[in-house]
């Protein structure tokens, strides 16, 4: 208490009311000074994202389902983004889980792969290819005709490139009519996807002035040290599969070097009670959260179902068997739990390890899962008898269940809801042609005739779904009268996709009918007439408008597949031979692990059960 002695007392109250008011409100000013400072202060800690999840309500970031603000997770169904990725939106939640093991387990498992790594030999691992992986001569074909076109496509894969450098360099696209560079936000914050992704390419293709810049790049470029939320699949497929391609084509050391260590930045996403991770990544800090899209946290099919192939070559090459445990562990799991009538539903709690609900597709969600499996297969030099059955048993449950006949006589595979067909087919889906061509000659003899002709048929309704302009849509349809034609205009957009390339390409492997090569052609034709501009290639936003307009996006994927896949439609099949290379899902060639050779040192990474 404060007496103000020369006052009466109803002013010196009156002052003393004043003054304490007066106080209060320095008070309280200084209070609510300190309160701003701390929480504004949150926001400059190295892990800000997560204390803003903490203190941000829902409102603060509309376009979140349950409070992120994870710039991936918060992408809708519909954005091409995804669409890209192969991926569609569904509702849920936004799952977030940190472990606190992660960390130590990339730390345990860096110091042992730098113990192993140098013990890969590369030597060694040449004289386990049975034939040369170029070829006698470069896959050079020996008609004229056919050399032409494949010069052209090397011209094409020319002109990407040098309009991505000159336009975009380092930064992950090229965006052709604005002439820029687009980063975007599915790979952490790692730059140049394009470069990473077109390796490979340029190397097969003899584009060797391209190739060693593109080295260079990464060699002084590729900075992995990142804090930004990545995609697992994608900075999987596209940068892992991309520098493992590339280091077993080359044998350039630095290929090795950053590609063990870009996966052991990806291990912390397995820590969740199932170990099927998470779908996307924080590469610095190893949180991971499920997509804030997919329903109730869950984590998807094609996503975690397509590491395998390179997980397997990151324990080869690392000495580390910590990469192979981790898949593995996603085959048990999958490999045990109830399938409904022997389907595998896109969506999985990776807390609980059962399915989220059941919609099945071969098409986006599903897609490389399946093809993962026979490659795994393929890959373990046939010895992976887990795969194998998985597969084989997985296709007799999608042709009983899925594959339909339309009127016109059309085979696709439609999409399963809860047992109720949806049908329509994505241009994702169009991959499984090549897939099934692939995995035709190990499956029950009876069966072998009928897959390759299954293989034929899809690829045949793929490629009838490309016209009038002789792109694809995105999704076409087989209901109310459509004959794999887009009945919605938001189905009509074609981004470069490879997937209807790649199986001409397979299909030609296997069959030598020379309706693949026309195919391919009329598509180099398409892209030409439609797709290139004056700064590189660009998607179209509908492939039945007889005025085409652009969407101004180069993908990565354009170099790394697209191109890829008709180069290789046009050579002679020894350049690549399947014999001794599976292509992962971005279309970068991973060699078949030897049981006679490598595998011989590196017991855990096939299983032979
Ligand atoms: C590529 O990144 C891969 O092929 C992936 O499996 C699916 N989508 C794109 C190409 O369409």
């Amino acid at each position: 208490t404060r007496v103000i002695p020369s006052l009466p007392f109803s002013e010196s109250s009156v002052f003393a009311g004043t003054l304490l008011a007066f106080e209060k409100f320095v008070f309280l000013l200084f209070l609510s000074g300190l309160v701003t400072l701390c929480f504004g202060a949150l926001f400059f800690l190295p892990d800000s994202v997560r204390l803003k999840r903490i203190f941000l309500s829902k409102n603060e970031n509309p376009a979140v389902t349950v409070g992120s603000d994870n710039e991936l997770s918060k992408k809708v169904p519909g954005d091409p983004e995804h669409l890209r990725a192969g991926l569609k939106g569904g509702e849920g939640a936004n799952v977030k889980a940190q472990e606190p093991a992660a960390r130590d387990e990339r730390v345990t498992s860096a110091a042992h792969n730098g113990e192993r790594a140098s013990a890969y030999s590369y030597e060694a691992f040449k004289k386990c290819l049975l034939k040369p992986a170029l070829g006698k001569n470069k896959g050079t074909p020996s008609d004229s005709e056919t050399l032409q076109r494949r010069e052209k496509v090397k011209e094409m894969m020319k002109f990407a490139w040098d309009n991505y450098k000159r336009y975009a360099w380092g930064q992950n696209e090229l965006r052709p009519l604005t002439r820029n560079g687009h980063i975007g936000n599915m790979f952490g914050g790692l730059r140049g996807a394009s470069i990473v992704d077109s390796l490979d390419t340029l190397y097969i293709m003899g584009l060797m002035e391209e190739y060693e810049e593109a080295k260079e790049w990464v060699q002084n470029n590729l900075n992995l040290i990142s804090n930004g939320e990545a995609s697992l699949f994608e900075v999987n497929i596209r940068y892992v599969g991309g520098l493992l391609s590339a280091y077993y084509l080359t044998g350039a050391e630095i290929f090795k070097q950053k590609v063990v260590e870009l996966g052991e930045k990806l291990l912390p996403a397995f820590n969740t009670p199932t170990g099927i991770p998470r779908g996307v990544i924080n590469l610095g800090s190893g949180t991971s959260w499920s997509w804030g899209w997919a329903s109730a946290g869950s984590s998807i099919l094609a996503e975690f179902g397509t590491l395998h192939l390179e997980f397997l070559h990151l324990s080869q090459l690392s000495g580390n068997p910590l990469f192979t445990e981790k898949v593995m562990n996603i085959r048990k799991l999958l490999n045990k739990i109830e399938k409904p009538h022997g389907l595998y539903p896109n969506f999985l709690s990776p807390v609980s390890g059962n399915w989220v609900q059941h919609h099945v597709s071969i098409g986006g969600l599903g897609d490389s899962f399946y093809e993962y499996l026979i490659k795994s297969y393929l890959m373990s030099d046939k010895t992976d008898q887990e795969a194998k059955k998985m597969y084989y048993s997985a296709m007799e449950a999608i042709e009983t269940n899925l594959v339909q006949k339309s009127p016109g006589g059309l085979t696709y595979v439609a999409e399963w809801r809860g047992g109720i067909l949806d049908h329509k087919m994505g241009h994702l889906a169009c991959f499984s042609g090549g897939m099934i061509g692939i995995g035709a000659d190990d499956g029950p003899t009876e069966q072998r005739q009928h897959y390759l002709d299954l293989a034929a048929e899809i690829t045949h309704t793929c490629h009838e779904s490309y016209s009038p302009t002789k792109l694809g849509p995105e999704a076409f349809r087989f209901d109310a009268g459509a004959e794999a034609t887009a009945t919605r205009l938001s189905d009509r957009y074609y981004i470069l996709r490879p997937e209807v390339i790649e199986s001409y390409m397979y299909m030609w492997r296997l069959t030598h009918d020379p309706k693949y090569r026309q195919w391919g052609w009329e598509a180099v034709e398409a892209l030409e007439k439609h797709c290139r501009v004056d700064a590189g290639f660009s998607g179209i936003r509908d492939v039945y408008a007889s005025t085409v307009s652009h969407d101004n996006m180069q993908q990565s994927f354009f170099l790394s597949e697209t191109l890829k896949y008709l180069y290789l439609l046009f050579s002679d099949d020894d350049l690549l031979p399947l014999e001794d290379w599976v292509f992962n899902t971005e279309a970068h060639p991973l060699p078949v692990i030897r049981k006679t050779c490598l595998w011989r040192n590196f017991p855990w990474t096939i299983s032979e059960t």
